[in-house]
């Protein structure tokens, strides 16, 4: 069985030969990036069953794509492709060390991914999963895929957790028809989320990580990324009535069920496995366990694609039922790893060496 699947719009991706404005660029090198496979490719670096689903062009860079996800080791035997539309890339420029603010021009409008609805997606590869791991990106495509995310993060008996990273890219709710609340109602129907705190700021006008739990109260886990001053994650979520004492506030913490099932269901929301839980009406919430834990200070030379990393490393943490302090570690040394690079991509330490720096006390991490 799969431990992830994610779905997602990825590109061919094109890193500038030299730092300046995108104007001046001579020329650039072929990578790859779409936030939900690098997600997928992290995992399966990692040691995990991995699996990205998505839809390409019937293309060169299509083939590039699948055939580069698939080199990490993720099964792409779901991914679509689409006869007419082609493949998105996008262009990317570098700035100078040490900051982060980098010009993106995408050319995804039309794209092959764009067409991705409701109607022609894989649903039993998309549930076969012990979490399903989605972004606020895609809901930006098209009307189209913003049916597909509300489809998918929709109760059903059974779903697998479903994972939610915000990933609030400004330039493409530009002239679209739904604007960027939409994903705060997205958040609001998943089971673990992942927000920058600066982006609830941009995309909702919340302000801090407390503002934000008050938003979206109903995830079992809620993750607050704030840059470099780390992580604050709010555990345990929405209570419905009958479920209030099995559940036992354990979602997020490494108790008992870890062992059994190995992670995944500790932070299972209540709706996985409560389809009478879909709605909020007369549910309550418990009180949260807030963790904050701070994030390692590095050299910044490019911070895109680091979002995806932290959410490989907690869900990979997850999936082993590490305890929520881990969790973010993990998630922060893979970040770590590609904050470090230039690329979207790296490989991420190896799993016994990830353990031992999340195992540091607490001076090593701040
Ligand atoms: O998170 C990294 C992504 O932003 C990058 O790979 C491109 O998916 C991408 C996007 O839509 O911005």
């Amino acid at each position: 069985t799969t431990d992830v699947v994610c779905l997602g719009e990825s590109m061919v991706t094109f890193l500038p030969s030299q730092p300046g404005r995108l104007a001046d660029v001579p020329s650039f090198g072929r990578g790859i990036g779409g936030a939900e496979s690098n997600v997928a490719c992290a995992l399966a670096a990692a040691g995990h069953r991995a699996a990205w689903v998505g839809r390409v062009g019937a293309d060169g860079f299509g083939d590039h794509l699948v055939e580069t996800i698939a080199s990490y080791g993720v099964d792409t035997s779901a991914v679509r492709r689409d006869p007419v539309r082609p493949t998105g890339i996008y262009f990317r420029t570098a700035t100078d060390r040490g900051t982060d603010t980098h010009e993106v021009a995408y050319y995804r409008a039309g794209s092959a991914a764009s067409a991705m609805s409701p109607a022609n997606v894989p649903y039993e590869e998309l549930f076969a999963g012990r979490i399903l791991h989605l972004s606020g990106i895609t809901a930006a495509l098209s009307g189209d895929c913003l049916a597909l995310l509300r489809e998918l993060t929709a109760a059903r008996p059974g779903r697998p957790l479903v994972s939610f990273d915000v990933n609030h890219r400004p330039h493409l709710w530009r002239g679209g028809d739904a604007d960027a609340s939409v994903l705060l109602e997205l958040a609001r129907r998943a089971d673990l989320v992942f927000v920058g705190e600066d982006e609830a700021e941009e995309a909702w006008g919340i302000v801090g990580a407390e503002a934000i739990r008050a938003a979206v109260p109903e995830p079992s886990v809620l993750v607050v990324k704030r840059g470099s001053a780390g992580a604050t994650v709010f555990a345990s979520g929405l209570r419905p009535g009958p479920r209030s004492s099995d559940a036992g506030g354990a979602e997020c913490a490494p108790g008992a069920r870890s062992t059994e099932g190995g992670g995944a269901e500790n932070a299972a929301g209540p709706r996985s496995s409560d389809a009478g839980g879909a709605e909020n009406d007369g549910a309550e919430f418990a009180p949260d366990t807030v963790t904050h834990v701070p994030a390692l200070l590095v050299d910044v030379v490019a911070a895109v694609g680091a979002g995806d990393a932290f959410a490989a490393g907690f869900l990979s943490a997850t999936l082993r039922g590490l305890p929520v302090r881990d969790r973010v570690r993990h998630g922060h040394l893979m970040a770590a790893a590609v904050l470090t690079v230039p690329g979207d991509l790296t490989e991420p330490p190896a799993r016994d060496h990830a353990d031992r720096l999340v195992a540091l006390d607490d001076d090593a991490w701040g």
